[in-house]
């Protein structure tokens, strides 16, 4: 674990926030600034950079993983109304944290625009 890692300290529970939901190795909770009603992040607790690096992820993670993004989304009570996932990888996508994380947006329509 990088020790300049938020989500890694956040995984450590060295910094607070609003856990919804901890499985087997992903945590989800909420975005300090939200987007939207519903701003869940979705990381895989051990460390990779973005999406670009997980195959540092093994197999089972990988697919845990999106598994779990919608078993959030469905506990977020957005199944019917609808959601939204992204990940932002590099400068042009404008990622500013450095560990792997899906947002789950929703609970309004959202934009078309992006
Ligand atoms: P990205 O731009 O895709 O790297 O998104 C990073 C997100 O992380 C952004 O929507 C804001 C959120 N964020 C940044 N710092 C914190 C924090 O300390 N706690 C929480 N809960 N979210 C954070």
């Amino acid at each position: 674990m990088p020790d300049d890692c938020l989500f890694c300290r956040i995984v450590a529970g060295e910094i607070p926030a609003e856990v919804v939901r901890r499985s087997d190795g992903l945590l989800a909770f909420r975005d300090i600034s939200p987007k939207a009603p519903v701003h869940v992040l979705v990381i895989p607790e051990r460390h990779v950079q973005s999406l670009a690096g997980v195959t540092g992820l093994t197999q089972a993670e990988r697919s845990d993983m999106l598994a779990f993004i919608a078993e959030v989304a469905t506990q977020e009570g957005l199944d019917e109304s609808g959601y939204r996932v992204t990940t932002n990888h590099g400068p042009d996508g404008q990622q500013s944290v450095f560990h792997l994380h899906w947002h789950v947006l929703g609970g309004t329509q959202l934009s078309d625009s992006m």
